[in-house]
């Protein structure tokens, strides 16, 4: 009898999900759900096919070389800068994605925390919850206007395009955004946005909303420079990733109340938030939850899961990201 492949499931997923595997291969799981480091990883790796990892999880050169039998490496995320994708694609290791199953509820988090930070949210909760409430005041914790307002959108992909279309019909707001390139005219009509400099960008809006993908490239693209150009009654809003924004300058600015607030869901080397980020009030923080809902962490899984399954047994890709692995080995 010929023994089934072998995959690893790198951090703990739904039991229906293990299941579904189950059905295929033989399935090692992360019982306690702590991080792989690299060497861990290696190490859990040898003897495997397929890996289905989370953002914590680094698939690297050293790793896919320290393991020549993967033939997959299955990402639960859209983004997916834990992987370095040439290092993979040029080992034959096909990769993939969770696109398109998150979007909507991630722009729905987006607007959540916009709303949250603008409107002061949690900073107005903790001063009632420390009972420091004893009247009601006309300016007490009034905030920036979000209806009508000026929307800015730093990336305009899938997740970019569906927080457009709630800020232009569900708020009535004014959107632009900036992005590598332009969106074609009837995506640009249906999102009800207009493309501008990434400089009048951070110049003209009242509420800034990231949600490009991290790389190299993008690395601290609001930093120090690019806060200096906000308006001071601005709110800055990261639902993309840490790293994108400059944390320590951000928290400065927060400060020194050069701009109004910020709402950040991602955070550079986190689960570490910088310091000087927990000491500002004009903020509203949450541990990377944009895509948290049951229904939508389901659907990532089982699409982590489909990805691996049709690769393995059938050489068929479902959301890859180098397509053109894809029967090469
Ligand atoms: C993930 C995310 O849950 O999809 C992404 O890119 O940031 C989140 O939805 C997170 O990266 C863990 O994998």
């Amino acid at each position: 009898m010929t023994s089934r492949p072998s995959i690893l499931v790198a951090r703990q997923v739904f039991p229906e999900v293990v299941d579904k595997l189950r059905q295929h291969f033989d399935v090692d799981t992360n019982e306690d759900d702590a991080p792989l480091d690299a060497a861990q990883l290696v190490a859990r790796l040898q003897g495997k096919v397929g890996v289905i990892t989370t953002g914590s999880e680094r698939v690297d050169a050293a790793l896919v070389t320290a393991c020549p039998q993967l033939r997959i490496v299955a990402n639960i995320a859209v983004g997916y800068n834990n992987f370095d994708l040439p290092a993979i694609t040029a080992a034959g290791i096909l990769a993939s994605n969770t696109p398109d199953v998150l979007t909507e509820t991630t722009a729905d988090f987006g607007f959540a925390l916009l709303l949250a930070t603008a409107r002061r949210l949690t900073e107005s909760e903790h001063f009632l919850r420390a009972g420091q409430w004893n009247r009601w005041a006309l300016d007490m914790f009034a905030g920036a206007e979000v209806n009508g307002s000026t929307l800015g959108i730093l990336g305009m992909g899938r997740i970019g395009q569906a927080i457009a279309r709630r800020g232009a019909h569900g708020f009535n707001m004014n959107v632009i955004y900036h992005n590598r390139s332009q969106l074609d005219a009837t995506t640009e009509a249906e999102c009800k946005a207009r493309y501008v400099s990434k400089e009048e960008l951070l110049k003209t809006s009242d509420h800034l909303i990231l949600v490009l993908p991290y790389s190299a490239s993008s690395h601290h693209a609001i930093g120090a420079t690019e806060i200096a150009q906000m308006k001071p009654t601005a709110t800055l809003v990261n639902i993309a990733r840490g790293g994108i924004v400059d944390d320590a300058a951000l928290a400065a600015a927060l400060r020194e109340k050069r701009i109004a607030a910020a709402g950040l869901d991602v955070f550079e080397g986190e689960p570490r938030v910088h310091p000087d980020l927990l000491a500002v009030p004009n903020i509203v923080l949450t541990p990377h939850i944009a895509s948290a809902t049951i229904a939508t962490r389901k659907a990532m899984a089982h699409l982590a899961a489909d990805n691996v399954i049709a690769y393995l047994t059938e050489g068929k890709t479902v959301t890859p990201l180098n397509p053109e692995v894809a029967g090469k080995r």
